[in-house]
């Protein structure tokens, strides 16, 4: 039976939380407020709109819709500052070994991100020949916890969604991927991560052994 691999991007395969959180903190002090690494979070997986609406009720300030826009494209050309200076140095650790090893067993793979910079970001880390297809931001109606995400990349790859595995580091993503019956694999803390099928604090821990019994 053939296997699909599903890799989220921010916090899965590159760090970039940090980047969208000085964007996020810059707009909070703009506004006259603090934003917190605790508070970013409660970002962490969830789509851009959806951040700025929360953003915005932490700070207590109502917009008009085309404040919310400005906004937004204001808080996107902050952290794309900081993503045109990434390079392979950000990817996370064992990735790229991880990566190698589904490549060279054949197994597509495919990437399941909320971020609508998904794909400039693998490029300039160098990984965007790894995958087979990239669903992300630009191309769901639905966030995570819903499944959209997921099921679009299992039909892309011409996998089963029961025979897809997701590696996921926030919550709403695991969730996702549970809910489109595929194989959830947190990558983080398991004590946040508590509804996935397995846990893994990050690749270094995930074993060839390990991916070969999810190619079964
Ligand atoms: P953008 P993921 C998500 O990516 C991030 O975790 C989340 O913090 C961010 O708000 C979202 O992408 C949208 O990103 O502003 O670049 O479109 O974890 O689903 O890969
Ligand atoms: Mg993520």
């Amino acid at each position: 039976m053939k296997k699909g691999f599903i890799f989220d991007l921010d916090g899965v395969i590159v760090d970039t939380a940090k980047y969208h959180y000085l964007a996020w903190k810059k707009l909070a002090n703009e506004l006259g407020f603090e934003f917190t690494l605790q508070q970013n979070e409660l970002f962490k997986g969830v789509s851009r709109k959806r951040c700025l609406e929360i953003l915005l009720e932490l700070g207590n300030i109502q917009a008009s819709q085309e404040q919310f826009d400005r906004w937004m494209i204001e808080k996107n050309e902050d952290y794309l500052k900081y993503i045109t200076k990434m390079d392979a140095s950000e990817i996370l650790p064992d990735v790229p070994r991880v990566l190698e090893f589904l490549k060279n067993k054949k197994a597509p793979i495919a990437l399941g991100s909320a971020s609508k910079n998904a794909k400039p970001i693998l490029e300039k880390v160098g990984l965007l020949p790894y995958f087979e297809s990239i669903v992300d931001g630009n191309n769901v109606t639905k966030a995570k916890p819903d499944p959209e995400v997921f099921l679009i990349a299992a039909t892309n790859l011409q996998v089963a969604p029961q025979d897809c595995v997701v590696f996921e580091d926030a919550v709403a993503g695991i969730q996702a991927a549970n809910n489109a019956q595929m194989t959830s694999i947190g990558i983080g803390d398991a004590n946040t991560l508590t509804e996935a099928n397995y846990n893994f604090n990050d690749f270094t821990e995930m074993t060839d052994d390990f991916l070969n019994g999810l190619l079964a």
